[in-house]
């Protein structure tokens, strides 16, 4: 996939035409995820905070699973939400950044810390997903999410809550894409979405 991804990131007249329209009314999702102290209580206050940028919020059931990837520490609860956003602003990746920056300010309200190392448990993760069909990659913005493609643990939330959305740069749908990728040990944690 690393060559395909290549090829389409030089289509930079995609992200041009995203950027004429306006910020107000995005559609956004949003990858969550906790593997230290009272991980539900982490997952409940994010979706609570996104609410407030978020109209429309709705939010996945929740998964655990062991960390993957290397990460450190106990095993994650994940869940995903989606929403349109409400901000006003710049189009485009300036909408995405301003998400992104809200995202990073809930997660330190969470009581994340500034320094991070990679792999690190973390009480709040946030991930920007998906920002409509926009393809970024600049410095500190990449979107969609460059690992959500192949993360089982986001793929099977967001598929309970936008199945139909196309990934921009893989071309598949978000239900196509969880049934060929699963993550080894997810399982619902709670049967229904009880979380807010
Ligand atoms: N996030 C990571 C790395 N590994 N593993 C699980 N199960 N869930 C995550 O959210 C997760 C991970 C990087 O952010
Ligand atoms: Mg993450
Ligand atoms: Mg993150």
């Amino acid at each position: 996939m690393a060559g395909q991804d290549a090829n389409v990131w030089t289509e930079v007249a995609a992200v041009g035409r995203a950027e004429e329209r306006p910020a107000a009314g995005a559609r956004v999702a949003v990858g969550i995820g906790s593997n230290l102290g009272d991980r539900e209580e982490c997952l409940r206050f994010a979706a609570r905070e996104l609410e407030r940028c978020l109209e429309r919020l709705r939010t996945s059931s929740v998964y655990r699973s062991p960390p993957r990837e290397g990460a450190r520490g106990g095993g994650y609860l994940n869940m995903c939400v989606a929403g349109v956003w409400r901000g006003d602003g710049p189009a485009g990746r300036g909408a995405a950044r301003r998400v992104l920056d809200q995202l990073r300010y809930v997660e330190l309200g969470a009581g994340r810390s500034l320094q991070r190392s990679p792999g690190e448990p973390r009480c709040l993760d946030l991930d920007l997903l998906l920002v409509d069909d926009l393809r970024i990659r600049e410095a500190g913005l990449e979107v969609p999410h460059p690992r959500m493609a192949e993360r089982g643990f986001v793929l099977r939330p967001l598929s309970e809550l936008v199945p139909e959305w196309r990934h921009p740069v893989v071309g598949e749908t978000v239900t196509e894409l969880a049934r060929r990728h699963t993550s080894p040990g997810l399982e619902p944690y709670r049967a229904s979405n009880e979380i807010t």
